[in-house]
């Protein structure tokens, strides 16, 4: 029987990559985003593949989350896989000047919305005592750098939280995977940068950055191990990058 898997921030980047990969193995899905017609772009593509729906809501807000997922019907509450990927960097500041605004949305969407999202799927796994809650945190969870605190703050809960699931979950037959990128080409930096393109692509210029599909072959290997084996945490550079913020530019 095929598994199901939640994906939050199914419309760009590594979450629709996630999609691609697991249609590909015959995953069914439940894609989760705030644009429509990204999602459904996405769902109509691999819809030829596998079972597809969407759900539209932003994690941050509480009351959506309950009740979009709420409003699943009972053969789409067999999750078997959640992965908690939505969630952006916005802006880069000092903590003296940076925008109280982005501080709120990194919070609320990176951490309380996984959080909220995690909080209605958990009971689902419990009852079937069986799943897989792969989080996104990143490298900027395990190096802090100037100017990025709050995010690197908000992926370092990220790790935390990852560690508490696994505690409480694997006497369950839950496994919790951590999957850490470094820096990957998606319109990650375009929506730090506010829009801002040209500022977007130079975080990328003069070395080849991870593309979306090598954190999704990532996240297929975690949820393929076999019973026996938990990949509790997998951290990704770029070929050229050493840290979170040394990369070997041409
Ligand atoms: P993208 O900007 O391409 O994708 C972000 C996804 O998250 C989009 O699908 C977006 O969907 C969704 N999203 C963002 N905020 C919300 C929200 N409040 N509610 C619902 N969905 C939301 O970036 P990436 O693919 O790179 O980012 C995916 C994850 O990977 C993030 O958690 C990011 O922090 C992490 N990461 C990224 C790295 C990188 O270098 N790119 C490195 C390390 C980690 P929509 O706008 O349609 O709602
Ligand atoms: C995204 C990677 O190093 O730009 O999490 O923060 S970084």
């Amino acid at each position: 029987m095929s598994r199901i898997a939640l994906i939050t921030g199914a419309t760009s980047g590594i979450g629709r990559a996630t999609a691609e990969i697991f249609a590909g193995s015959g995953i069914d899905l439940i894609l989760c985003g705030r644009r429509k017609e990204k999602l459904d772009e996405v769902a109509r593509v691999l819809s030829s593949q596998v079972r597809v729906t969407t759900l539209i809501f932003d994690v941050r807000d509480k009351g959506a989350v309950t009740a979009m997922i709420g409003s699943l019907p009972d053969e789409w509450k067999n999750i078997d896989i959640l992965v908690n990927n939505a969630g952006n960097a916005h802006g880069m500041g000092s903590l003296d000047e940076g925008e109280t605004d982005d501080w709120d949305a990194m919070i609320d969407g990176n951490v309380k919305g996984l959080l909220y999202v995690s909080k209605v799927v958990i009971p689902l796994l419990l009852e079937r005592g069986t799943g897989h809650i792969v989080n996104i945190s990143s490298i900027a969870g395990k190096q802090t750098y100037a100017n990025g605190a709050v995010y690197c703050a908000s992926k370092a809960a990220v790790e935390v939280i990852t560690e508490g699931m696994r505690l409480e979950l694997t006497q369950h037959g839950i496994k919790v995977t951590n999957i850490a990128p470094g820096a990957v080409e998606t319109e990650f930096s375009l929506v730090r940068f506010k829009g801002d393109e040209s500022r977007a692509e130079k975080v990328y210029q003069g070395f080849d950055p991870l593309q979306a599909a090598d954190i999704a072959d990532a996240i297929l290997y975690a949820v393929n191990a076999p019973d026996r084996v938990t990949i509790a945490d997998i951290t990704i550079l770029a070929g050229a990058q050493s840290a979170a913020t040394v990369i070997h530019r041409k």
